[in-house]
C-alpha cells in the first residue's frame, strides 16, 4: 500500500507523541517523560546540538497531537536555567497538526550568549516540555525553512499565564510580576499577578520588556 509522504508524516507522530519539536532541534524527546520540567526529562544544559538563534528571529515549529494546546515559547541563559523569559505571549493553538511561527525574536540583550529555548505546551493531559540548545547571535533572522501550519490548525495570542511551581510568568501587558500564585494555568480572567494594569511591576528580569515589544511587532506574522 502506498502512502504519500505527507500522510506518512502525519500518521507517525500522531500514533503516540504529545508534541514534537521540529525546529530548533530538540535536546531530547521522550513521549513518556515529556511532562517532566524543565525539558521533558532531558538536561537543560545539554550542548550536543547547538542552534544559532539570531536575535532578529528564528522559526519555531511544533507538531501537536492534541486538539488544543496553549504554547509558551521561553528562553533562559545557559548559566541560569531557572529564569525563563517569554519570547512571545501565550499562543492558543487549535486543531491537531503542524504549528509554526516563522519569526520568534530573541532577547536583544542576550546577543553572544549561550542559551536554552524551552517550549511548554499546556495540553489537555498536562504540561509538556521540550528544549533546544541555542546560541544567541546577531544578524538577519533565520530563514523560515519548512515552516508550515496544518490545514486544521488555527492560532491566536491569549493572555493566559504560565504557572509552574507557584511562580508566575507574565505573558501579557508588558509587566513582569514578582508575586507568586497558586492559581493553575488555564484562566484568561486571572488578575492576581499578571494584570495588564501594573506597569510598575517590572522590576524583575532584564530583557523581558524588550522581548515583549519584539513579540508584539510580529503579531501579524503569526497566521502566515
Ligand atoms: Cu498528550
Amino acid at each position: 500500500m502506498l502512502l504519500t509522504p505527507t500522510l506518512g508524516l502525519l500518521l507517525l507522530p500522531f500514533a503516540s507523541s504529545h508534541f514534537l519539536l521540529n525546529t530548533p532541534p530538540t535536546i531530547g524527546f521522550s513521549d513518556d517523560d515529556e511532562g517532566v520540567y524543565p525539558c521533558g526529562s532531558f538536561d537543560a544544559t545539554n550542548r550536543k546540538t547547538v542552534t544559532d538563534f539570531p536575535i532578529a528571529g528564528i522559526p519555531i515549529s511544533v507538531t501537536s497531537t492534541h486538539p488544543e494546546d496553549t504554547w509558551f515559547f521561553r528562553a533562559a541563559l545557559l548559566n541560569d536555567t531557572e529564569n525563563w523569559v517569554d519570547l512571545l505571549p501565550a499562543i492558543l493553538q487549535q486543531g491537531t497538526g503542524d504549528f509554526c511561527n516563522p519569526i520568534v525574536a530573541g532577547p536583544a540583550a542576550w546577543e553572544g550568549e549561550d542559551g536554552v529555548v524551552q517550549i511548554v505546551a499546556s495540553a489537555p493531559d498536562g504540561f509538556l516540555f521540550q528544549c533546544a540548545a541555542v546560541k544567541f547571535v546577531g544578524g538577519a533572522a533565520a530563514a523560515p525553512g519548512n515552516c508550515k501550519n496544518g490545514s486544521k490548525v488555527t492560532a491566536e495570542f491569549t493572555n493566559e499565564k504560565l504557572v509552574l511551581n507557584a511562580q508566575v510568568t507574565s505573558t501579557s501587558g508588558g509587566s513582569q510580576p514578582t508575586e507568586t500564585s497558586t492559581k493553575t494555568s488555564g484562566s484568561t480572567t486571572q488578575t492576581s499577578a499578571g494584570a495588564t494594569t501594573t506597569p510598575n511591576a517590572a522590576a524583575a528580569r532584564e530583557g523581558g520588556l524588550t522581548v515583549l515589544g519584539a513579540a508584539l511587532g510580529i503579531v501579524g506574522l503569526l497566521l502566515v
